[in-house]
């Protein structure tokens, strides 16, 4: 069965997951803000070269190797506290590892946020455009 094929995947990749977290979790309050996920990520990719981490599943490897992960942090960022829990970061981490080509979904992901962001500064422009227009 898919589903409990996915299941166990998602299982055997936790405990990385989980390690990793910690180790972006400078501050030790049990959530990563951004600063220790951008400073942290590039210790991540290092401690890994010397396999620190053990023997990682490769698709999971894969993603922090590609160091597009930093771009990422409001998506994981479920919630929009600000901060990333464990499970929002063992969720994403392992949706993204389940990924046929990972890198690809992170630049579709990226590419999403940049038009969010376009969009909003579009929407921004309007409302002042229509507030100088109407006084
Ligand atoms: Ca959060």
């Amino acid at each position: 069965m898919r589903t409990q094929l996915v299941r166990r995947q998602v299982q055997a990749m936790k405990p990385f997951i989980s390690d990793i977290f910690c180790e972006l979790d400078a501050s030790m309050d049990g959530v990563v803000d951004v600063n220790e996920f951008q400073i942290g990520m590039e210790r991540i990719v290092e401690a890994m070269r010397l396999h620190k981490f053990g023997k990682m599943p490769p698709e999971l490897k894969a993603i922090f190797e590609s160091g597009q992960l930093t771009e990422l942090f409001e998506w994981i960022d479920v919630d929009k506290s600000g901060t990333i829990d464990p499970q929002e970061f063992i969720d994403s981490l392992s949706y993204l590892a389940l990924q046929s080509a990972p890198t690809e979904t992170i630049q579709i992901l990226h590419l999403l946020r940049a038009q969010a962001v376009q969009l909003e500064e579009l929407g921004a422009y309007f409302k002042k455009y229509c507030r100088i227009d109407s006084s």
